[in-house]
């Protein structure tokens, strides 16, 4: 690690409140961190770890519209959940904050006017899509329409999710607003802008300081380098998020009513607050200074790939406009993890959930296979299958029973305490000189970031370890020359001893429970380790079981629930079947009118889609006494080799109607459940039957 720093502040993204954390997110921004900052703390290092949730944004809104409540009642929610979560997986962060705090609306609305004073922003106005009904701008997420670049017709207004593309609200195809399914209207608007452009030289001779990043994050940061920086708006017109303040929408002749910090000013900008709100609560309102705007810091932030833009590029800008602050001496940013081979999806229902898996699995066990699939330098999959080799073969079968062996020998035949070490063999004395580069070797793997090394590297000792009692076969010993069982059982205990602290940055609740057995009183500092830990004649505590391998029905229980989680949404609109309800009921009609609408039984002979239409198939429906072609907009939901042979409801006296130059004769009739999905409404009547 840089000697020449005398601080380190290490931020972990701040996860949108607005549904509980997954793994993914784990993976991708929070184990990390953890591990890190639990090793600079055992190598007596200044750390603050911060992190907290991210309660502004379009997807709180969102989710608070869909179950018709306050964004404050969601953000309560789950903030507590995702606090909750992190404290059961062990995350040691400083400081959990989370930005509807006061603190964080004066520290951002602070950082806002002290740009907008520097000259910093350029005001725009624009035409912007507006909601007639809902009168109100669209702002991102507010939208869906059509990909202009793929045609998926779901697309968002900030992105499309099925070929990746970010996009702005106005370049959707067929726009519609997400409040009220309005076509939306243009509208101007004025909003404060960051010009990037501007500090482009200046960034990019930051980053030309720091050739030692991620490959990963380079590339996507040069990238945006050679297509030019451009200008960001760093407001919004939206209902909830950090107030523009009054007096620079003043100065600069703009209504502020209605109009907010963009999420992406203000979030990490909660970096900044939580460390003030840590400060605070150690009594001491004037320490975060020195962890942001002392040369002595080194600023860290650990974060998944899709956020690298923000933190290498704007957030960074903004400090520098800002002026007194220090900007990230690295941004170790990870790829994504994916799962049982697809990419995580909540809107699909194709994620695991921290609380979830906590519920079913201790923590050092998610936290040793996330370890272990972490996707430090490419994407990765987490599997439950291979979760449950990394358990049984690698935590039992490894760890858990070097521990065990080497304890229930030391109390068996050694009287529960250290045995002396009396003319070692080589093998003992090779083994025992194992340990002594452990703590830089490990050490050396977490300060650049490769745990997944790091965890190779320490499990390796404990590999070692099992070796070497098999080789010394202190069963056989015992009997034939006490010396050398006393030898193994005393080598074995310093390896255990070393691996209680090796591991504890990624396994700390098991190391915790390992230095409780071996009676380590106080916790070693990490290169305390280099050297036997253990003095001979000290009492041992009792053994305990430290690993429960799990069984298939575990893991195939959490794969169905997998399953179960993904058939509840809705292909096409990805939403789920709780969020949705049954259509209100129509107006009361008196019989006759019934009875003005003719319904036939009618097999459906031949079924095609309909090219260029991603909706329309086309039926050639036999009715008994005639042939009808019927276009039907559900190509979404029932493949054509479906409907053929089918005996469905029809719509027999409808006017016929052009459809994408098809004639339509008639109409199929389809059930349409909660999630949106539809079905053909089918009858065991002969074709041509009346349905009444
Ligand atoms: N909440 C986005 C995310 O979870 C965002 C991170 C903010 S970090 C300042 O991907
Ligand atoms: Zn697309």
């Amino acid at each position: 690690m840089g000697k020449s720093f005398q601080r380190t502040l290490v931020t972990a993204a701040l996860p949108y409140a607005n549904g509980p954390i997954h793994l993914g997110h784990v993976a991708g921004a929070h184990l990390p961190p953890d591990i890190y900052c639990r090793w600079l703390r055992l190598c007596g290092e200044d750390v603050a770890f911060i992190c907290g949730s991210d309660e502004h944004g379009v997807p709180i809104t969102l989710a608070a519209r869909k179950e018709g409540v306050e964004p404050q009642v969601i953000v309560d929610r789950y903030h507590a959940m995702i606090v909750d979560a992190f404290e059961r997986l062990g995350v040691s962060f400083d400081w959990y904050g989370r930005t509807s705090s006061q603190t964080h609306h004066e520290t951002s609305s602070e950082f806002f006017r002290h740009l907008a004073a520097k000259d910093a922003f350029t005001l725009r106005t624009e035409q912007q899509l507006w909601d007639p009904e809902a009168e109100t701008f669209l702002a991102d997420r507010y939208v869906r329409g059509t990909c202009p670049k793929c045609g998926h017709e779901e697309a968002y207004g900030d992105q499309c999710e099925t070929c990746g593309t970010a996009l702005s609200p106005s370049e959707l195809v067929n726009p519609r607003s997400v409040i009220t399914s309005a076509t939306p209207q243009l509208r101007d608007t004025t909003h404060w802008y960051l010009p990037l452009g501007r500090q482009q030289q200046e960034l990019e001779q930051w980053i030309g300081g720091h050739g030692d990043w991620k490959p990963n994050v380079l590339g996507q940061i040069k990238s945006w380098f050679v297509d030019g920086l451009g200008d960001r708006a760093m407001t919004r017109d939206l209902p909830w998020g950090v107030r523009v303040p009054e007096d620079v929408a003043e100065a600069a002749g703009v209504d502020a009513a209605g109009k907010v910090l963009y999420v992406w000013f203000d979030a990490p900008i909660g970096y900044i607050s939580a460390t003030r709100e840590w400060a605070d609560s150690k009594g001491e309102p004037e320490l975060w200074r020195r962890y942001w705007q002392d040369d002595g810091t080194r600023l860290i932030h650990f974060i998944g790939k899709d956020n690298i833009v923000f933190h290498c590029i704007i957030f960074p800008a903004m400090l520098q406009r800002h002026g007194d602050y220090i900007l990230p001496d690295n941004v170790p940013a990870n790829e994504f993890l994916n799962l049982e081979g697809n990419k995580l999806s909540t809107s699909r229902g194709w994620a695991v959930w921290l609380h979830e898996a906590l519920d079913a699995f201790p923590a050092d066990y998610l936290r040793y296979s996330l370890c272990a699939t972490l996707p430090e330098t490419r994407d990765s999959d987490f599997s439950w299958k291979d979760f449950q080799g990394h358990i049984n073969n690698e935590l039992a079968d490894t760890l858990g029973n070097l521990v065990n062996r080497t304890l229930t020998f030391a109390h068996r035949y050694c009287d529960g305490r250290v045995p002396e070490l009396t003319e070692p063999s080589d093998l003992d004395r090779a083994t025992l000189a194992t340990i002594g580069d452990r703590p830089a070797v490990v050490g050396e793997c977490i300060d650049t970031f490769r745990f997944r090394d790091a965890l190779h590297e320490a499990m390796g000792l404990a590999r070692a370890g099992n070796k070497y009692f098999n080789d010394t076969e202190p069963w056989k010993t015992r009997k034939s020359d006490f010396g050398a069982c006393a030898n193994t059982v005393h080598v074995s205990l310093q390896l255990v001893g070393a691996l209680s602290v090796l591991l504890e940055p990624i396994l700390p609740f098991s190391c915790e429970r390992i230095r409780n057995m071996l009676r380590l009183g106080t916790m070693p500092s990490w290169n305390d380790v280099a050297e036997p830990l253990l003095t001979p004649g000290a009492e041992l505590g009792e053994p305990e079981i430290l690993f429960t391998k799990i069984d298939d029905d575990a893991i195939e229980a959490q794969l169905e629930k997998l399953r179960e989680e993904e058939a509840k949404v809705d292909p096409v609109t990805n939403d789920s079947a709780s969020e949705t309800a049954y259509p209100p009921l129509g107006e009361t009609i008196d019989f006759d009118t019934f009875l003005k609408t003719d319904l036939r039984a009618g097999t459906i002979l031949s079924c095609e889609p309909v090219q260029k239409s991603k909706r329309l198939l086309r039926s050639q429906v036999d009715l008994g006494f005639e042939q009808r072609q019927i276009l039907s907009g559900v190509a979404e939901h029932c493949s054509p080799e479906h409907m053929v042979g089918k005996t469905v409801v029809v719509v027999a006296n409808l006017a016929p109607r052009e459809i994408m130059g098809f004639e339509s004769q008639g109409m199929l009739l389809f059930a349409e459940d909660r999630n949106g999905r539809l079905s053909p409404v089918e009858t065991s009547g002969e074709p041509g039957a009346a349905v009444r």
